[in-house]
């Protein structure tokens, strides 16, 4: 089983899309391990973000990105990483595909609704950037046998 972030951004919150995005995830079968709401601060941001530190855009996606409360997400499941990026799409949401998230919400480069974590090691770094280990719950879901192969369920 793998964990990712999702961290649905203020055009999200904004635009009250926020618990449908969530039940896209929820609805392919991926567990929700960590839900909150947060205003993320600069500092906060520009760690999440520094590997953009020196792009044009940098200063405008972290006035962006803290302008108002953020709800971020862990979910777990097989594969989690890559079947979420593949549901998120491209980060232009003018480019992204028609049936995902962005390519469905989204007409901007920048306020692209959600953000997913890129790999399992890039994930694992952001879920303890931003998720205290108390906050991230262990427990079973009975559907889990419907979701997965008996197989695959055992992990
Ligand atoms: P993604 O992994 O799809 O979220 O995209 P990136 O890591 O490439 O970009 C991170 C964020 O930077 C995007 F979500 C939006 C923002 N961005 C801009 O604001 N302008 C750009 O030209 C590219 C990215």
């Amino acid at each position: 089983m793998e964990r990712t972030l999702l961290i649905f951004k203020p055009d999200a919150v904004q635009r009250g899309l926020v618990g449908r995005i969530l039940s896209v995830f929820e609805e392919k079968g991926l567990k929700i391990v960590g839900l909150k709401m947060e205003r993320l601060s600069k500092e906060k941001l520009e760690k999440h973000y520094e590997h953009h530190k020196d792009k044009p855009f940098f200063a405008e996606l972290i006035g962006f990105m803290s302008s108002i409360p953020c709800v971020l997400a862990v979910v777990e499941g097989i594969e989690a990483v890559s079947v979420v990026r593949k549901l998120v799409g491209a980060t232009n949401g003018r480019k992204a595909e028609p049936g995902t998230v962005r390519g469905t919400f989204s007409m901007s480069n920048q306020n692209n609704l959600v953000h997913a974590s890129e790999s399992v090691e890039i994930a694992k770094k952001e879920i303890s950037h931003f998720f205290e280990a108390s906050e991230i719950w262990e427990y079973n879901i009975d559907r889990i046998k419907s979701i997965y192969s008996p197989s695959e369920a055992k992990g």
